[in-house]
């Protein structure tokens, strides 16, 4: 059956904001290498001009979340500005106490009570930064774990969190969420203090109304019913934010939609189901990192396929579905699923870009700006996606 979007879809569709990580435009790698790609960033301004350039293109990406002390600058006003005059918007702040020698044994949920308010005012160094360019969302991820058994007190350690979490927590203003990320290994690999959704949800929960989980597609064992989750946590209030990337074997962080198209349908089903993209305020964010393919058009190709899931999840017919499931037929309901994940939305999607002034093919599009060439040219140096900072 052919299904095209409605000028409604369409609307709906149009409504959807993606936000693009900052760390996306460095270069980064894996544990065997780090690839250079020429024209990388040389710092934070210089990210946020290739992120503009997704913007651009898509009509997606308005959005860019930072990452701290990665995008260290000495004034945050003027990168806000800067993201502005460029059409684009600083939003997460993500904080980071995964990379500091002090830390090895825990950062919020530090037995030694010094380090551990090391990591909480680093918390709160990240909020002075949000209170200054205007951003509602602090973004935690934990490295915080173990390797052996026996090495660390479980329970205590979800103590402290509690106590570290509450703390932020009431450092944020009324306008301010804090979203907590889970994830169930790596680095530490016997144990992770923040390892699933039920941890994430039970520790957001006792903190209060604006303390949200964060569901980073990459982070469950193989073979989880992702969007079951994201029906959970939509039911429950308490999905804030979506780091969206796609693996294969572990946190591959590899391109949106790439790995598993269809299983980005099923969670795009979910969020329409739990009230679409943009109620209640879900983060569409990206958590990605381009370690082969160039980095610009890796995040064109992400946001494209986010939206083009989103179309899809749009034409499923749900009125049918329902009638389908209540008559208890398992297979039209199935082909009823099935026919929407196989409509090919590209080239509505491309006409209904161009009616935006937008180009119809943003991949050949920026490829024939000749943009990489020039800021190859014109940048040297560039820094890795912010380890280096
Ligand atoms: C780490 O695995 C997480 O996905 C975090 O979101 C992290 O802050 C981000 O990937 C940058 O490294
Ligand atoms: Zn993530
Ligand atoms: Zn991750």
């Amino acid at each position: 059956m052919t299904r095209t979007l409605t000028q409604q879809q369409l609307d709906t569709l149009g409504q959807l904001v993606i936000e693009i990580p900052s760390w996306a435009f460095g270069n980064s790698g894996t544990r065997f290498k780090v690839f250079g790609t020429p024209g990388t960033p040389r710092d934070p301004f210089e990210k946020l001009t290739d992120a503009a350039e997704v913007h651009r293109y898509t009509g997606l990406g308005q959005v860019v979340a930072i990452h701290y002390p990665w995008d260290r600058v000495d004034d945050y006003a003027a990168l806000q500005r800067h993201a502005r005059d460029l059409g684009v918007e600083l939003g997460t702040v993500n904080s980071n106490t995964f990379q500091d020698d002090d830390f090895k044994f825990g950062s919020l949920t530090h037995e030694d009570d010094a380090l551990r308010q090391k990591a909480i005012d680093h918390h709160f160094e990240c909020i002075d930064i949000m209170n200054t360019i205007g951003s509602r969302d602090l973004k935690i991820w934990l490295a915080d774990g173990s390797n052996y058994p026996g090495q660390a007190d479980l329970r205590g350690r979800q103590d402290r969190l509690q106590d570290s979490l509450q703390q932020i927590y009431d450092r944020l203003d009324d306008s301010q969420r804090l979203v907590l990320e889970y994830k169930f290994f790596e680095p530490a690999f016997y144990h992770t203090d923040v390892p699933d959704w039920g941890t994430a949800y039970a520790q957001v929960s006792a903190l209060g109304e604006r303390a949200v989980v964060c569901l980073d597609t990459g982070h469950h064992a193989p073979g989880t019913n992702i969007e079951f989750i994201v029906m959970q946590l939509l039911r429950l209030g308490k999905l804030g934010s979506f780091d969206f990337n796609s693996r294969f074997y572990a946190d591959d962080d590899l391109i949106v939609g790439a790995a598993d198209p269809y299983q980005l349908f099923r969670i795009l089903v979910e969020v329409m189901r739990g009230g679409g993209w943009n109620s209640p305020d879900l983060a569409f964010m990206l958590d990605q990192c381009h370690n082969v393919e160039d980095k610009i058009p890796g995040q064109i190709r992400s946001v494209l396929n986010v939206q083009e899931m989103a179309a899809r999840a749009l034409l499923l017919d749900r009125d049918a579905l329902g009638a389908a499931q209540r008559a208890g037929d398992v297979l039209t309901a199935n082909e009823i699923f099935m026919d929407a994940y196989q409509t090919d939305v590209r080239e509505q999607l491309a006409e209904w870009r161009e009616s935006r002034g937008l180009a119809a093919n943003p991949m050949r599009a920026f490829a024939e700006s000749g943009y990489l060439s020039k800021i190859a040219q014109e940048r040297v140096g560039g820094q890795q996606a912010g380890w280096g900072a």
